[in-house]
């Protein structure tokens, strides 16, 4: 991408509204717009990043043997009426009326609905287990939406649902969702710990919320100090072996949310306790019948019984989590992607725009990274070099190659790395070649 063509206005200033880095960020980087409170349009270098992260989600959900399909964000009142939440779910639920005077309301979550879906084509144990997820808009009307996209309300959750026949099968559902979950954050570069976690509406007895820590972070939570140093990605995660030793490990020391804690439990930690703040990116429930009985979403049993499935669902903040990372990835100078969730793979700066020399460098770096997959951004608009370097360390991209007429006379580019700071003066071809290898 070109930067002269870009739609991407970056702001100079601190906008005066954004009270935590991320949110500041992700204005000054021009990835979003707020168009009401809470609820953001996705401008085109926010929606990339969106994307990546989206795209990982996905893959470790397809890997857990997790189907993917894709429910409506307006859903019909009957069903909540149905599962007795329509009440409950109070003034976060946006209800809304269409030209027939019908209720209907747009989606805070999805149980009624796959329970709805799976009751209508799920007649017998044979068809089960299931588990079953989408990656949609959600609405709920915060009652102090804040932070950008880490409280919206309207915000894209990845939510799965299970469905088993029996309590052990749910049971494995739930383990094989905790260790996606760990691969899924690890990827972004987030170390996301499991804490026994209150269930609140979806209800349940059996819940972890997945944490990363954050001094912005909206919750008080409690942990085992070792959690910290735990390395998910180095395992090799079989999903079809027994996960619950995998699952014993990460629970075996203590890790509560501030409604979870338990002072005296606690206390025994002595000096491994963590009392740190954090951002609650992934919510994991096991409610058992809850949804299946009061729906009447029966299957047929081994021994021609009625069996109302054991359910779990499972839910990720895909868009709270572009927030989470930048809090986690960024100095003083702005944003620092992760590589597996960059907007960019790298970029290209040039130094003097105009300058035969200077351009025909930048035009075949830009056109080999292009080729090599590497989705480039070109930074070839007519700009004072300051402005260029500004706005390209606001941005984030993981590497930049600098190229400039005194560096193009001695056949050198320079290569540098954002998270480090650290920058090298080598020929075009070894910078293609380090990004390339
Ligand atoms: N049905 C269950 C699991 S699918 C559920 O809705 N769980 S939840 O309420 O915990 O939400 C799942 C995840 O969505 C949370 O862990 C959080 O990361 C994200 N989330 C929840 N509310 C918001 C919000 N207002 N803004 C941004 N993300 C949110």
């Amino acid at each position: 991408m070109r930067m002269s063509q870009y739609f991407l206005p970056t702001l100079k200033e601190d906008p005066s509204e954004a009270q935590i880095v991320s949110h500041r960020l992700m204005l000054r980087a021009g990835m979003i717009r707020q168009s009401s409170a809470g609820i953001y349009s996705w401008l085109p270098m926010g929606l990339k990043v969106l994307r990546k992260v989206e795209q990982i989600v996905r893959e470790e959900q397809d890997a857990a043997g997790c189907q993917e399909l894709l429910m409506p964000t307006i859903q019909p009142v009957e069903l909540w009426q149905e599962s007795g939440r329509y009440d409950d779910y109070g003034a976060e639920m946006l209800r809304i009326r269409d030209r027939h005077d019908r209720d209907m309301l747009y989606g805070p979550t999805n149980e009624e609905l796959i329970t709805e879906i799976v009751r209508a084509h799920i007649r017998s144990y044979k068809d089960l287990p299931k588990l079953l997820y989408h990656i949609q808009w959600k609405f709920r009307d915060e009652i102090r939406p804040r932070f950008g996209v880490m409280r919206g309300r309207e915000f894209l959750m990845k939510d799965s649902y299970s469905f088993d026949l029996t309590y052990e099968g749910a049971r494995d559902a739930y383990n094989r969702m905790f260790v996606a979950y760990l691969r899924t954050f690890a990827r972004m570069g987030l170390k996301a710990i499991p804490m026994a976690a209150d269930t609140g509406p979806i209800g349940g007895d059996l819940s972890h919320e997945f944490i990363i820590l954050a001094e912005t972070g909206e919750s008080e939570v409690f942990c085992h100090r070792d959690l910290l140093e735990f390395d998910v990605l180095g395992e090799d995660v079989d999903y079809t072996a027994d996960l619950q030793p995998v699952v014993d490990r990460w629970t075996g020391l203590y890790a509560a949310t501030d409604e979870k804690h338990d002072e005296a439990e606690a206390a025994k930690l002595g000096d491994a306790l963590v009392n740190a703040r954090g951002i609650e990116v992934g919510h994991i429930f096991y409610f058992g019948t809850k949804y299946s009985k009061a729906m009447n979403a029966a299957v047929t049993g081994p021994d021609g019984e009625k069996v109302f499935p054991e359910m779990g669902s499972y839910g990720i903040g895909v868009s709270r989590l572009v927030g989470g990372i930048i809090e986690a990835y960024h100095d003083d100078n702005g944003i620092v992607w992760p590589e597996s969730v960059a907007p960019f793979g790298a970029a290209v700066i040039n130094l003097k725009t105009g300058d035969a020399e200077c351009d025909a460098v930048c035009d075949d770096l830009y056109a080999k990274l292009q080729a090599a997959g590497i989705d480039p951004l070109y930074e070839d608009r007519d700009e004072r070099a300051g402005a260029k370097f500004a706005d390209m360390d606001l941005i984030g991209v993981p590497w930049q190659i600098v190229v400039g007429p005194r560096g193009v006379k001695n056949g050198v580019v320079e290569f540098k790395n954002r998270a480090s700071g650290e920058r090298e003066e080598i020929s075009a071809e070894s910078a293609l070649a380090r990004l390339t290898a």
